[in-house]
Protein backbone atom coordinates (compact mmCIF):
# COMPACT_ATOMS: atom_id res chain seq x y z
CA UNK A 1 0.00 0.00 0.00
CA UNK A 2 2.88 1.82 0.68
CA UNK A 3 4.32 4.14 -2.48
CA UNK A 4 7.13 6.35 -1.69
CA UNK A 5 5.91 10.10 -3.63
CA UNK A 6 8.17 12.39 -4.79
CA UNK A 7 6.29 14.89 -6.72
CA UNK A 8 7.77 15.48 -9.40
CA UNK A 9 8.71 11.96 -10.28
CA UNK A 10 4.91 11.06 -9.06
CA UNK A 11 3.66 12.90 -11.85
CA UNK A 12 5.66 11.52 -14.48
CA UNK A 13 5.07 8.08 -13.15
CA UNK A 14 1.62 8.74 -13.58
CA UNK A 15 1.38 10.16 -16.78
CA UNK A 16 3.75 7.83 -18.67
CA UNK A 17 1.71 4.30 -17.14
CA UNK A 18 -1.09 5.99 -18.72
CA UNK A 19 0.41 7.07 -21.78
CA UNK A 20 1.82 3.20 -22.05
CA UNK A 21 -2.22 1.49 -21.50
CA UNK A 22 -2.99 3.65 -24.26
CA UNK A 23 -6.36 4.82 -22.69
CA UNK A 24 -5.11 8.46 -21.81
CA UNK A 25 -7.32 10.13 -24.77
CA UNK A 26 -10.55 7.69 -24.62
CA UNK A 27 -10.57 8.55 -20.58
CA UNK A 28 -11.09 11.97 -21.26
CA UNK A 29 -7.96 12.73 -18.96
CA UNK A 30 -5.20 15.35 -19.18
CA UNK A 31 -4.28 15.49 -22.74
CA UNK A 32 -0.81 14.78 -22.91
CA UNK A 33 -0.15 14.41 -26.71
CA UNK A 34 2.16 17.11 -27.93
CA UNK A 35 1.91 18.60 -24.53
CA UNK A 36 5.01 18.53 -21.53
CA UNK A 37 3.92 17.00 -18.30
CA UNK A 38 4.01 19.92 -16.06
CA UNK A 39 2.00 22.21 -19.19
CA UNK A 40 -0.47 19.31 -19.07
CA UNK A 41 -0.88 19.42 -15.91
CA UNK A 42 -1.02 23.20 -15.38
CA UNK A 43 -3.74 23.55 -17.70
CA UNK A 44 -5.48 22.11 -15.00
CA UNK A 45 -8.10 20.57 -17.01
CA UNK A 46 -11.72 21.44 -15.09
CA UNK A 47 -13.53 18.64 -15.29
CA UNK A 48 -12.62 14.70 -15.10
CA UNK A 49 -15.24 12.58 -17.08
CA UNK A 50 -17.06 12.93 -20.63
CA UNK A 51 -20.01 15.30 -21.24
CA UNK A 52 -22.94 13.58 -22.59
CA UNK A 53 -25.44 15.39 -25.16
CA UNK A 54 -29.14 15.64 -24.78
CA UNK A 55 -31.52 15.17 -27.45
CA UNK A 56 -34.46 16.64 -26.67
CA UNK A 57 -34.47 20.71 -26.25
CA UNK A 58 -33.42 22.34 -23.37
CA UNK A 59 -35.59 25.01 -21.72
CA UNK A 60 -34.02 28.73 -21.32
CA UNK A 61 -31.93 29.58 -18.05
CA UNK A 62 -33.71 31.38 -15.26
CA UNK A 63 -37.24 30.24 -15.78
CA UNK A 64 -38.36 27.23 -13.95
CA UNK A 65 -38.89 28.30 -10.17
CA UNK A 66 -36.51 26.50 -7.91
CA UNK A 67 -38.34 23.92 -5.89
CA UNK A 68 -37.22 23.33 -2.17
CA UNK A 69 -37.87 19.52 -1.08
CA UNK A 70 -40.63 18.38 1.24
CA UNK A 71 -39.96 18.16 4.54
CA UNK A 72 -40.44 14.35 5.59
CA UNK A 73 -43.26 14.09 8.52
CA UNK A 74 -42.43 11.48 11.21
CA UNK A 75 -44.55 8.43 11.41
CA UNK A 76 -44.05 8.54 15.06
CA UNK A 77 -41.99 10.56 17.62
CA UNK A 78 -42.18 8.57 20.39
CA UNK A 79 -39.78 7.12 22.95
CA UNK A 80 -37.34 9.46 22.08
CA UNK A 81 -36.32 8.33 18.00
CA UNK A 82 -38.14 9.60 15.07
CA UNK A 83 -39.25 7.11 13.35
CA UNK A 84 -39.96 7.49 9.25
CA UNK A 85 -40.98 5.61 5.99
CA UNK A 86 -39.47 6.10 2.62
CA UNK A 87 -40.63 3.76 -0.53
CA UNK A 88 -38.13 3.29 -2.81
CA UNK A 89 -40.14 3.65 -6.47
CA UNK A 90 -40.29 4.31 -10.17
CA UNK A 91 -41.99 7.61 -10.72
CA UNK A 92 -42.91 9.53 -13.93
CA UNK A 93 -41.02 13.50 -13.13
CA UNK A 94 -40.92 16.30 -14.78
CA UNK A 95 -38.03 18.00 -14.93
CA UNK A 96 -38.02 19.54 -18.43
CA UNK A 97 -40.87 21.65 -19.26
CA UNK A 98 -43.41 19.24 -20.82
CA UNK A 99 -40.95 16.36 -21.27
CA UNK A 100 -41.94 13.76 -18.67
CA UNK A 101 -38.85 11.06 -17.42
CA UNK A 102 -38.88 8.10 -15.45
CA UNK A 103 -36.85 8.24 -12.56
CA UNK A 104 -36.19 5.75 -9.33
CA UNK A 105 -36.92 7.90 -6.31
CA UNK A 106 -37.30 8.41 -2.56
CA UNK A 107 -41.47 8.85 -2.31
CA UNK A 108 -41.76 9.80 -5.96
CA UNK A 109 -39.46 12.81 -5.78
CA UNK A 110 -36.05 14.20 -6.91
CA UNK A 111 -34.71 15.05 -4.76
CA UNK A 112 -36.21 12.69 -2.18
CA UNK A 113 -38.13 14.17 0.91
CA UNK A 114 -35.52 15.96 3.25
CA UNK A 115 -35.14 14.67 6.93
CA UNK A 116 -34.57 17.07 9.77
CA UNK A 117 -33.44 15.82 13.02
CA UNK A 118 -32.30 17.37 16.44
CA UNK A 119 -28.00 16.45 17.17
CA UNK A 120 -28.34 12.90 19.78
CA UNK A 121 -31.76 12.31 18.85
CA UNK A 122 -31.85 9.02 16.79
CA UNK A 123 -33.63 8.50 13.55
CA UNK A 124 -34.53 4.99 12.26
CA UNK A 125 -35.69 5.28 8.08
CA UNK A 126 -37.30 2.03 7.21
CA UNK A 127 -36.73 1.67 3.64
CA UNK A 128 -38.89 -0.15 1.22
CA UNK A 129 -37.53 -1.26 -2.08
CA UNK A 130 -39.91 -1.69 -4.77
CA UNK A 131 -37.48 -0.76 -7.29
CA UNK A 132 -36.52 -3.51 -10.03
CA UNK A 133 -33.13 -4.02 -8.71
CA UNK A 134 -31.51 -3.99 -5.39
CA UNK A 135 -30.28 -0.94 -3.19
CA UNK A 136 -28.33 -0.17 -0.35
CA UNK A 137 -29.08 3.60 1.85
CA UNK A 138 -25.89 5.10 3.35
CA UNK A 139 -26.14 8.33 5.14
CA UNK A 140 -23.19 11.01 3.89
CA UNK A 141 -21.64 12.27 6.69
CA UNK A 142 -23.35 10.56 9.29
CA UNK A 143 -21.67 9.03 12.22
CA UNK A 144 -23.60 6.00 11.90
CA UNK A 145 -23.10 2.06 12.75
CA UNK A 146 -21.60 -0.02 10.71
CA UNK A 147 -25.10 -2.00 10.57
CA UNK A 148 -26.82 1.55 9.31
CA UNK A 149 -23.46 2.96 7.32
CA UNK A 150 -25.13 1.28 4.20
CA UNK A 151 -21.83 -1.23 3.13
CA UNK A 152 -22.32 -1.51 -0.68
CA UNK A 153 -23.02 -4.87 -0.33
CA UNK A 154 -25.56 -4.90 2.63
CA UNK A 155 -28.54 -5.13 -0.21
CA UNK A 156 -32.03 -4.83 0.32
CA UNK A 157 -33.78 -6.84 -2.19
CA UNK A 158 -36.71 -6.07 -4.32
CA UNK A 159 -39.48 -8.98 -4.79
CA UNK A 160 -38.52 -11.60 -7.00
CA UNK A 161 -34.94 -11.30 -6.69
CA UNK A 162 -32.39 -14.15 -6.47
CA UNK A 163 -32.52 -15.48 -3.05
CA UNK A 164 -29.86 -13.59 -0.49
CA UNK A 165 -27.80 -17.29 -0.05
CA UNK A 166 -27.12 -17.03 -3.92
CA UNK A 167 -26.29 -13.10 -4.06
CA UNK A 168 -22.77 -12.49 -5.96
CA UNK A 169 -21.16 -9.41 -7.35
CA UNK A 170 -20.45 -9.27 -10.78
CA UNK A 171 -17.57 -6.99 -10.08
CA UNK A 172 -16.46 -4.66 -12.62
CA UNK A 173 -14.58 -6.46 -14.51
CA UNK A 174 -17.77 -7.98 -16.17
CA UNK A 175 -19.94 -11.15 -15.66
CA UNK A 176 -16.65 -13.30 -15.43
CA UNK A 177 -15.60 -11.89 -12.26
CA UNK A 178 -17.83 -12.80 -9.36
CA UNK A 179 -17.12 -12.06 -5.87
CA UNK A 180 -19.06 -13.46 -2.80
CA UNK A 181 -19.03 -11.23 0.99
CA UNK A 182 -19.56 -13.81 3.39
CA UNK A 183 -19.81 -10.45 5.71
CA UNK A 184 -23.28 -9.06 3.67
CA UNK A 185 -26.08 -8.40 5.61
CA UNK A 186 -28.77 -8.73 2.78
CA UNK A 187 -32.97 -8.32 3.90
CA UNK A 188 -35.58 -8.79 1.44
CA UNK A 189 -38.03 -6.00 0.57
CA UNK A 190 -37.19 -3.84 3.20
CA UNK A 191 -34.45 -2.77 6.39
CA UNK A 192 -34.54 -0.04 9.27
CA UNK A 193 -31.56 2.10 9.56
CA UNK A 194 -31.15 3.73 12.53
CA UNK A 195 -28.56 7.26 12.86
CA UNK A 196 -27.94 8.19 16.38
CA UNK A 197 -27.03 11.55 14.54
CA UNK A 198 -24.69 12.10 17.94
CA UNK A 199 -22.62 14.53 15.61
CA UNK A 200 -22.13 18.55 15.00
CA UNK A 201 -25.22 19.95 13.55
CA UNK A 202 -25.06 20.04 9.21
CA UNK A 203 -25.91 19.05 5.90
CA UNK A 204 -26.40 15.69 5.29
CA UNK A 205 -27.23 13.64 1.83
CA UNK A 206 -28.41 9.94 1.89
CA UNK A 207 -28.14 8.11 -1.68
CA UNK A 208 -27.90 5.00 -2.98
CA UNK A 209 -24.77 2.85 -2.22
CA UNK A 210 -25.10 -0.44 -4.03
CA UNK A 211 -21.99 -2.66 -4.93
CA UNK A 212 -21.04 -1.79 -8.65
CA UNK A 213 -24.06 -0.05 -9.39
CA UNK A 214 -23.82 3.36 -7.13
CA UNK A 215 -23.31 5.92 -10.17
CA UNK A 216 -26.29 4.51 -12.39
CA UNK A 217 -28.81 4.47 -9.18
CA UNK A 218 -27.99 7.93 -7.50
CA UNK A 219 -28.27 9.36 -12.11
CA UNK A 220 -31.59 7.86 -11.79
CA UNK A 221 -32.61 9.65 -9.08
CA UNK A 222 -31.93 8.14 -5.60
CA UNK A 223 -30.64 10.67 -3.90
CA UNK A 224 -32.14 13.83 -0.74
CA UNK A 225 -31.10 15.34 1.75
CA UNK A 226 -30.82 15.34 5.57
CA UNK A 227 -30.59 18.11 8.06
CA UNK A 228 -28.87 17.97 11.57
CA UNK A 229 -29.47 20.76 13.79
CA UNK A 230 -28.96 22.00 17.92
CA UNK A 231 -30.01 24.33 19.65
CA UNK A 232 -26.37 26.27 19.40
CA UNK A 233 -26.60 26.90 15.88
CA UNK A 234 -30.19 27.96 16.32
CA UNK A 235 -29.01 30.52 18.67
CA UNK A 236 -26.28 32.38 16.19
CA UNK A 237 -28.96 34.34 14.43
CA UNK A 238 -27.95 32.93 10.90
CA UNK A 239 -30.18 33.30 7.95
CA UNK A 240 -33.41 30.95 8.59
CA UNK A 241 -36.78 30.20 7.30
CA UNK A 242 -37.17 30.54 4.57
CA UNK A 243 -34.27 32.63 4.01
CA UNK A 244 -32.41 29.47 4.28
CA UNK A 245 -32.44 27.56 1.20
CA UNK A 246 -30.39 24.06 0.30
CA UNK A 247 -29.42 23.61 -3.16
CA UNK A 248 -28.79 20.23 -4.47
CA UNK A 249 -26.82 20.61 -7.44
CA UNK A 250 -26.53 17.69 -9.98
CA UNK A 251 -26.10 17.49 -13.61
CA UNK A 252 -27.48 15.14 -15.85
CA UNK A 253 -28.87 14.27 -19.83
CA UNK A 254 -32.22 13.60 -21.49
CA UNK A 255 -32.81 10.74 -24.25
CA UNK A 256 -34.90 11.40 -26.83
CA UNK A 257 -37.78 9.66 -25.18
CA UNK A 258 -37.34 12.30 -22.02
CA UNK A 259 -35.61 9.61 -20.01
CA UNK A 260 -32.52 10.04 -18.47
CA UNK A 261 -29.70 9.32 -20.63
CA UNK A 262 -26.56 7.21 -19.11
CA UNK A 263 -24.01 5.70 -21.04
CA UNK A 264 -24.27 2.28 -18.89
CA UNK A 265 -23.13 -1.14 -20.31
CA UNK A 266 -26.32 -3.19 -18.36
CA UNK A 267 -28.92 -0.36 -18.82
CA UNK A 268 -31.11 -2.18 -17.03
CA UNK A 269 -28.36 -1.95 -14.01
CA UNK A 270 -28.89 -5.62 -13.34
CA UNK A 271 -25.94 -7.52 -14.27
CA UNK A 272 -23.14 -5.80 -15.61
CA UNK A 273 -21.65 -2.93 -14.12
CA UNK A 274 -19.44 0.04 -15.39
CA UNK A 275 -20.14 2.54 -18.25
CA UNK A 276 -18.98 2.69 -22.44
CA UNK A 277 -15.49 3.75 -22.46
CA UNK A 278 -15.94 7.19 -23.44
CA UNK A 279 -17.18 7.67 -20.10
CA UNK A 280 -14.92 5.84 -17.81
CA UNK A 281 -13.10 9.00 -15.65
CA UNK A 282 -17.28 10.30 -15.26
CA UNK A 283 -20.50 11.10 -16.70
CA UNK A 284 -21.31 14.56 -16.87
CA UNK A 285 -24.78 16.00 -18.46
CA UNK A 286 -25.57 19.28 -20.17
CA UNK A 287 -28.58 19.89 -18.21
CA UNK A 288 -27.58 21.64 -14.67
CA UNK A 289 -30.40 21.16 -11.95
CA UNK A 290 -30.90 22.73 -8.77
CA UNK A 291 -33.02 21.11 -6.59
CA UNK A 292 -34.35 19.11 -9.49
CA UNK A 293 -35.32 21.49 -11.62
CA UNK A 294 -33.07 22.85 -14.70
CA UNK A 295 -31.25 26.24 -14.33
CA UNK A 296 -34.30 27.44 -11.69
CA UNK A 297 -34.55 30.80 -10.83
CA UNK A 298 -35.86 32.36 -7.11
CA UNK A 299 -37.44 35.42 -6.28
CA UNK A 300 -35.63 36.89 -2.67
CA UNK A 301 -35.82 39.86 -0.35
CA UNK A 302 -33.00 42.30 -0.58
CA UNK A 303 -31.55 40.35 2.73
CA UNK A 304 -28.91 37.74 3.83
CA UNK A 305 -29.67 34.18 2.81
CA UNK A 306 -27.80 31.11 4.18
CA UNK A 307 -27.36 28.75 1.15
CA UNK A 308 -26.76 25.20 1.95
CA UNK A 309 -25.09 23.65 -1.56
CA UNK A 310 -24.43 19.87 -1.97
CA UNK A 311 -22.52 18.94 -4.83
CA UNK A 312 -24.45 15.53 -5.65
CA UNK A 313 -23.65 15.10 -9.26
CA UNK A 314 -21.59 11.96 -10.17
CA UNK A 315 -18.79 13.59 -11.77
CA UNK A 316 -18.80 17.56 -12.13
CA UNK A 317 -16.81 19.68 -10.87
CA UNK A 318 -18.43 23.60 -10.08
CA UNK A 319 -16.34 26.74 -9.41
CA UNK A 320 -19.16 28.32 -7.80
CA UNK A 321 -19.54 32.74 -8.15
CA UNK A 322 -22.53 35.08 -7.75
CA UNK A 323 -22.64 37.66 -10.06
CA UNK A 324 -24.76 40.98 -10.22
CA UNK A 325 -26.58 42.08 -13.39
CA UNK A 326 -24.07 45.17 -13.31
CA UNK A 327 -21.22 42.47 -13.49
CA UNK A 328 -20.19 42.64 -9.60
CA UNK A 329 -19.11 39.49 -7.92
CA UNK A 330 -21.18 39.12 -4.58
CA UNK A 331 -18.86 37.63 -1.18
CA UNK A 332 -19.70 34.23 -0.79
CA UNK A 333 -19.35 34.21 3.56
CA UNK A 334 -18.42 30.51 4.26
CA UNK A 335 -20.07 29.42 7.95
CA UNK A 336 -20.03 25.69 7.49
CA UNK A 337 -18.18 22.41 5.67
CA UNK A 338 -19.03 19.41 5.17
CA UNK A 339 -19.26 18.74 8.86
CA UNK A 340 -20.61 21.91 10.34
CA UNK A 341 -20.09 25.08 11.46
CA UNK A 342 -16.36 26.74 11.05
CA UNK A 343 -14.73 28.32 14.04
CA UNK A 344 -15.09 32.05 12.08
CA UNK A 345 -16.47 33.10 8.75
CA UNK A 346 -14.16 32.63 5.39
CA UNK A 347 -14.70 34.98 2.74
CA UNK A 348 -14.68 33.96 -1.05
CA UNK A 349 -15.01 35.30 -4.43
CA UNK A 350 -15.34 32.29 -6.06
CA UNK A 351 -15.85 28.77 -4.32
CA UNK A 352 -14.81 25.23 -5.90
CA UNK A 353 -17.41 22.04 -5.37
CA UNK A 354 -16.47 18.51 -5.99
CA UNK A 355 -19.08 15.75 -5.91
CA UNK A 356 -20.56 15.11 -2.50
CA UNK A 357 -19.05 18.32 -0.74
CA UNK A 358 -21.02 20.70 0.81
CA UNK A 359 -20.47 24.20 1.62
CA UNK A 360 -22.96 26.63 4.14
CA UNK A 361 -22.54 30.03 3.09
CA UNK A 362 -24.45 33.68 3.92
CA UNK A 363 -24.89 35.80 0.47
CA UNK A 364 -25.75 39.37 1.49
CA UNK A 365 -28.84 40.73 -1.48
CA UNK A 366 -29.56 43.87 0.36
CA UNK A 367 -27.55 45.62 -2.05
CA UNK A 368 -28.64 44.53 -5.07
CA UNK A 369 -31.34 46.34 -7.05
CA UNK A 370 -35.13 45.37 -6.62
CA UNK A 371 -36.13 44.01 -9.91
CA UNK A 372 -32.47 43.04 -10.96
CA UNK A 373 -31.03 39.21 -10.91
CA UNK A 374 -28.03 37.84 -9.35
CA UNK A 375 -26.81 34.27 -11.15
CA UNK A 376 -24.81 31.62 -9.89
CA UNK A 377 -22.51 30.31 -12.62
CA UNK A 378 -19.49 27.58 -12.50
CA UNK A 379 -16.60 28.85 -13.71
CA UNK A 380 -15.59 25.80 -14.81
CA UNK A 381 -18.22 25.16 -16.82
CA UNK A 382 -18.42 25.83 -20.68
CA UNK A 383 -21.62 26.98 -22.81
CA UNK A 384 -24.78 26.24 -21.24
CA UNK A 385 -23.09 24.01 -18.28
CA UNK A 386 -21.73 27.57 -16.84
CA UNK A 387 -25.02 28.73 -15.66
CA UNK A 388 -26.33 26.93 -12.39
CA UNK A 389 -29.76 29.07 -11.01
CA UNK A 390 -30.78 32.55 -10.75
CA UNK A 391 -32.20 34.77 -7.43
CA UNK A 392 -34.64 37.06 -8.55
CA UNK A 393 -34.39 40.24 -6.37
CA UNK A 394 -38.17 40.93 -5.69
CA UNK A 395 -38.48 43.22 -3.07
CA UNK A 396 -36.47 45.58 -0.13
CA UNK A 397 -37.01 43.69 3.24
CA UNK A 398 -35.92 43.92 7.18
CA UNK A 399 -33.14 41.76 7.86
CA UNK A 400 -32.19 40.70 11.79
CA UNK A 401 -29.70 37.96 10.62
CA UNK A 402 -25.85 38.21 11.75
CA UNK A 403 -22.80 36.32 10.75
CA UNK A 404 -21.07 36.08 14.41
CA UNK A 405 -17.28 36.23 13.83
CA UNK A 406 -17.20 33.08 16.21
CA UNK A 407 -19.51 30.25 14.72
CA UNK A 408 -18.21 27.62 17.02
CA UNK A 409 -15.50 26.49 19.32
CA UNK A 410 -15.67 22.59 19.24
CA UNK A 411 -13.53 21.97 16.36
CA UNK A 412 -10.98 19.25 16.91
CA UNK A 413 -7.65 20.14 16.85
CA UNK A 414 -5.96 17.31 15.87
CA UNK A 415 -2.13 17.63 15.91
CA UNK A 416 0.23 16.12 13.45
CA UNK A 417 2.06 14.62 16.45
CA UNK A 418 -0.86 13.01 17.53
CA UNK A 419 -1.04 10.83 14.89
CA UNK A 420 -0.14 7.11 15.60
CA UNK A 421 0.65 6.48 12.51
CA UNK A 422 0.80 8.47 8.63
CA UNK A 423 -0.75 5.96 5.61
CA UNK A 424 0.07 7.15 2.19
CA UNK A 425 -2.42 5.98 -0.36
CA UNK A 426 -2.19 6.77 -3.90
CA UNK A 427 -5.71 7.44 -6.29
CA UNK A 428 -4.73 6.31 -9.55
CA UNK A 429 -6.02 4.47 -13.15
CA UNK A 430 -5.25 1.12 -13.67
CA UNK A 431 -5.98 -2.40 -15.06
CA UNK A 432 -8.80 -4.40 -13.18
CA UNK A 433 -9.73 -7.91 -13.87
CA UNK A 434 -8.72 -7.23 -17.67
CA UNK A 435 -10.34 -4.39 -18.20
CA UNK A 436 -9.77 -0.73 -16.96
CA UNK A 437 -10.04 0.52 -13.25
CA UNK A 438 -9.56 2.77 -10.89
CA UNK A 439 -7.66 1.79 -7.91
CA UNK A 440 -6.85 2.64 -4.14
CA UNK A 441 -2.77 1.64 -3.46
CA UNK A 442 -2.78 -0.33 -6.93
CA UNK A 443 -5.75 -2.41 -6.11
CA UNK A 444 -9.27 -2.23 -6.94
CA UNK A 445 -11.92 -2.72 -4.45
CA UNK A 446 -12.71 -6.31 -3.00
CA UNK A 447 -15.27 -6.31 -0.06
CA UNK A 448 -13.29 -10.00 1.54
CA UNK A 449 -10.14 -7.90 1.56
CA UNK A 450 -8.86 -5.77 4.63
CA UNK A 451 -6.78 -2.54 3.37
CA UNK A 452 -6.81 0.02 6.28
CA UNK A 453 -7.61 -1.52 9.93
CA UNK A 454 -6.85 1.26 13.04
CA UNK A 455 -7.77 1.37 16.33
CA UNK A 456 -10.84 2.76 17.82
CA UNK A 457 -9.48 6.31 19.21
CA UNK A 458 -6.13 6.00 16.85
CA UNK A 459 -5.17 9.59 15.20
CA UNK A 460 -3.83 8.96 11.96
CA UNK A 461 -2.12 10.93 9.00
CA UNK A 462 -3.39 10.04 5.64
CA UNK A 463 -1.61 11.54 2.65
CA UNK A 464 -3.72 10.87 -0.30
CA UNK A 465 -2.22 11.21 -3.85
CA UNK A 466 -4.02 11.82 -6.89
CA UNK A 467 -3.61 10.70 -10.99
CA UNK A 468 -6.67 12.84 -12.30
CA UNK A 469 -9.78 14.62 -10.19
CA UNK A 470 -10.31 12.51 -7.21
CA UNK A 471 -13.40 13.61 -4.25
CA UNK A 472 -11.96 11.37 -1.38
CA UNK A 473 -14.38 10.31 1.28
CA UNK A 474 -14.21 8.67 4.00
CA UNK A 475 -17.47 6.99 6.28
CA UNK A 476 -18.01 7.76 9.50
CA UNK A 477 -15.28 10.25 10.27
CA UNK A 478 -14.79 13.98 9.57
CA UNK A 479 -11.21 15.17 9.10
CA UNK A 480 -8.95 18.13 8.62
CA UNK A 481 -7.08 19.00 5.61
CA UNK A 482 -3.65 19.49 7.11
CA UNK A 483 -1.82 20.51 3.90
CA UNK A 484 -2.09 20.74 -0.15
CA UNK A 485 1.09 19.99 -2.29
CA UNK A 486 2.81 20.19 0.88
CA UNK A 487 1.66 23.81 1.24
CA UNK A 488 -1.08 25.19 4.02
CA UNK A 489 -4.38 24.17 3.15
CA UNK A 490 -6.93 26.44 0.90
CA UNK A 491 -9.60 28.81 2.10
CA UNK A 492 -11.76 25.84 1.50
CA UNK A 493 -10.34 23.52 3.05
CA UNK A 494 -11.89 25.18 6.62
CA UNK A 495 -13.46 23.42 9.08
CA UNK A 496 -14.26 19.62 9.42
CA UNK A 497 -14.71 17.69 6.27
CA UNK A 498 -15.52 14.22 4.87
CA UNK A 499 -14.77 14.72 1.32
CA UNK A 500 -11.40 16.41 0.12
CA UNK A 501 -10.63 17.07 -3.61
CA UNK A 502 -7.84 15.85 -4.91
CA UNK A 503 -7.05 17.74 -8.23
CA UNK A 504 -5.05 16.30 -11.09
CA UNK A 505 -1.14 15.56 -9.98
CA UNK A 506 -2.02 16.73 -6.25
CA UNK A 507 -1.19 14.96 -2.79
CA UNK A 508 -2.93 16.14 0.30
CA UNK A 509 -2.86 15.56 3.95
CA UNK A 510 -5.31 14.69 6.36
CA UNK A 511 -5.76 13.74 9.76
CA UNK A 512 -8.82 12.67 11.98
CA UNK A 513 -8.91 10.57 14.84
CA UNK A 514 -11.05 7.13 14.32
CA UNK A 515 -13.95 7.02 17.03
CA UNK A 516 -17.57 6.35 17.20
CA UNK A 517 -17.69 2.93 16.06
CA UNK A 518 -16.55 -0.59 15.80
CA UNK A 519 -16.95 -2.08 12.50
CA UNK A 520 -16.34 -2.09 8.52
CA UNK A 521 -16.65 0.96 6.73
CA UNK A 522 -15.68 2.32 3.48
CA UNK A 523 -13.15 5.26 2.10
CA UNK A 524 -13.77 5.77 -1.49
CA UNK A 525 -13.60 8.32 -4.41
CA UNK A 526 -16.69 10.22 -4.85
CA UNK A 527 -16.96 10.29 -8.37
CA UNK A 528 -19.52 7.76 -8.44
CA UNK A 529 -18.18 6.25 -11.93
CA UNK A 530 -14.40 5.65 -10.38
CA UNK A 531 -16.32 4.16 -7.38
CA UNK A 532 -18.24 1.69 -9.09
CA UNK A 533 -14.88 0.89 -11.23
CA UNK A 534 -12.82 -0.17 -8.14
CA UNK A 535 -12.23 2.85 -6.10
CA UNK A 536 -13.07 1.65 -2.68
CA UNK A 537 -11.43 -0.09 0.07
CA UNK A 538 -12.37 -1.29 3.25
CA UNK A 539 -11.48 0.87 6.82
CA UNK A 540 -11.56 -1.43 9.50
CA UNK A 541 -11.91 0.04 13.02
CA UNK A 542 -11.41 -2.32 15.47
CU1 LIG B 1 -11.90 9.23 -8.47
Amino acid sequence: MREPYDDRSGRARTVTRRQALGIGGALGLVAAGGLSVSAALARRTPFTGAELRSAVPLPPAFQVPLPLPSVLAPVSTSGGVDRYEITQREATVEILPGVRTPLWTYEGAFPGPTIESRRGRPVTVTHRNDLPVPTVVHLHGGRTPAESDGYPTDLVLPEGWPDAAHVTHPGPGGPGHVMHDPRAVVTKLSRDYTFPLDQRPTLLWYHDHRMDFTAPAVWRGLAGLHVVRDDAEDSLGLPAGRRELPLMIADRAFAADGGLDYPALDPSSRERPGVREPYLAGVLGDVILVNGAPWPVHEIDAARYRLRVLNASNARHYELEAITDDGRRLDLVQIGADQGLLAAPVVHRSLPIAPAERYDVVVDFSGVPVGSRVRVVNRLGSGRTRDVMAFRVAREATDDSRIPRVLSSDLPTWRRSDAVRVRDLSFRTGRMHGGHGWLIGGLPFDPARSDVTTELGDVEVWRLIADVHHPVHLHLVGFRVLSRRDRPPLPHDAGLKDTVSLRPGESVEIITRFDGYRGRYLFHCHNAEHEDMGMMANLEIV
